[in-house]
């Protein structure tokens, strides 16, 4: 009787491990796993198929993670000490280093461009993914500085396009009413992406669209063709952005594109008011259903309700930061990336 059920138990633990280990659920969501592998070492190479993003196996895997603030501004958090701490405590997978073009940015001050090589170095040694974001904003047209993206990518993609770290965003959100997807972003994207893959045949490739990247139905409508791992940027703030959007981003794919969301906050779209706590969980259930993957607007100090730092929380740059020196949006944010809130 004793030996049939310790039988019984030894058939039924063998069980139980198959179907762990099929399921891969327990690893997904973790930058490093219980067996200390980075999220790097267990994904790989990223692809795309059809609107999924996928692991090296084929398995469709959601990416969680934090974005710089603009690294002009900011550029201090963009070291390798901030990154792991981010990695560890936030559980993040993914570090998207924001470098606007304009205000400061790139165009202005080349310099900045060692915040996102430093991010890029940093990612690769910790195991995570990162996104290079080309930040356009108040220069609307990606086309204005279309010959500078060029080379900058072309320069990246030569650097470190043999890394499966990568992922090449391209132009953070298009606006203005003449800034539309035939006419300028399509065109803008498709010289791009030339430059990129004649060095980097498969990193994935994120392409902003229309309307602060909203326009995510419009892209779908003529995608671009001829290149493999293209993903669109989806953007929202809860609390300006909501059913309308979804329903666009639904719209996109039946059309059959890949979204990524690149870039989402707790506040409204300019960055202030709220928390809307309520609206961004919702949001967060609306992406984990059609497993889109997101990064959260912004590691900032200086004080608005997106920013995940209180406001003047240490400056140092080396990360650590207590409870009291995270913002509301931060702790709530932290929460989820850590899976102890349960998004549903
Ligand atoms: C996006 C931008 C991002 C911007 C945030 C919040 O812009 F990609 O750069 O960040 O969303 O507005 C904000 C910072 C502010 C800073 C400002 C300018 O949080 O501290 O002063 O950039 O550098 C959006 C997104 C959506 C919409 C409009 C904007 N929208 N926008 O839906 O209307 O105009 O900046």
């Amino acid at each position: 009787m004793r030996k049939t059920f310790c039988c019984l138990l030894l058939v039924l633990s063998a069980l139980t491990g198959i179907l762990s280990c099929s399921k891969d659920d327990s690893d997904t969501r973790l930058s490093v796993d219980r067996w200390g592998k980075t999220v790097v070492e267990r994904y790989g190479q990223l692809k795309v198929s059809g609107t999924q993003l996928l692991n090296a196996a084929g398995r469709p895997v959601q990416l969680r993670g934090v974005s710089s603030f603009g690294l002009q501004y900011e550029g201090q958090y963009a070291n390798e000490d901030v990154i792991r701490w981010l990695r560890d405590d936030w559980n993040m997978q993914i570090w998207r280093a924001a470098m606007y073009t304009a205000e400061g940015g790139y165009i202005s001050r080349s310099a900045v461009k060692s915040r996102v090589t430093d991010s890029v170095e940093a990612a690769i040694k910790l195991g995570i993914y990162v996104i290079i974001d080309w930040h356009i904003l108040s220069d609307g047209d990606p086309r204005i500085y279309q010959k500078q993206a060029v080379e900058f990518f072309s320069e990246m993609a030569e650097r470190y396009g043999q890394y499966p770290n990568l992922i090449y965003e391209i132009c953070n959100e298009p606006n203005g009413r003449d800034v539309t997807w035939a006419g300028s972003v399509k065109p803008y994207a498709e010289a791009v992406i030339a430059a990129i893959r004649a060095r980097d045949p498969d990193n994935i490739i994120i392409v902003g669209t229309p309307t602060w990247s909203q326009d995510v139905d419009i892209a779908a409508a003529s995608p671009i063709t001829g290149y493999e791992n293209i993903m669109y940027s989806l953007h929202f703030y809860a609390g300006t952005h909501g059913s309308a959007l979804q329903r666009k981003a639904e719209i996109a794919l039946s059309r059959g594109i890949a979204l990524f969301v690149t870039e989402c906050g707790t506040s409204q779209a300019t960055g202030n008011d709220g928390v809307y706590e309520a609206e961004t969980l919702q949001w967060f259930s609306f992406l984990q259903k059609h497993n889109i993957s997101w990064i959260n607007w912004s590691l900032t100090n200086k004080g608005e309700s997106s920013g995940i730092l209180a406001k003047g929380a240490d400056r140092t740059g080396k990360g650590h930061w207590t409870d009291s020196e995270l913002s509301q949006s931060g702790k709530f944010i932290r929460k989820i990336m850590r899976n102890e809130t349960q998004i549903k």
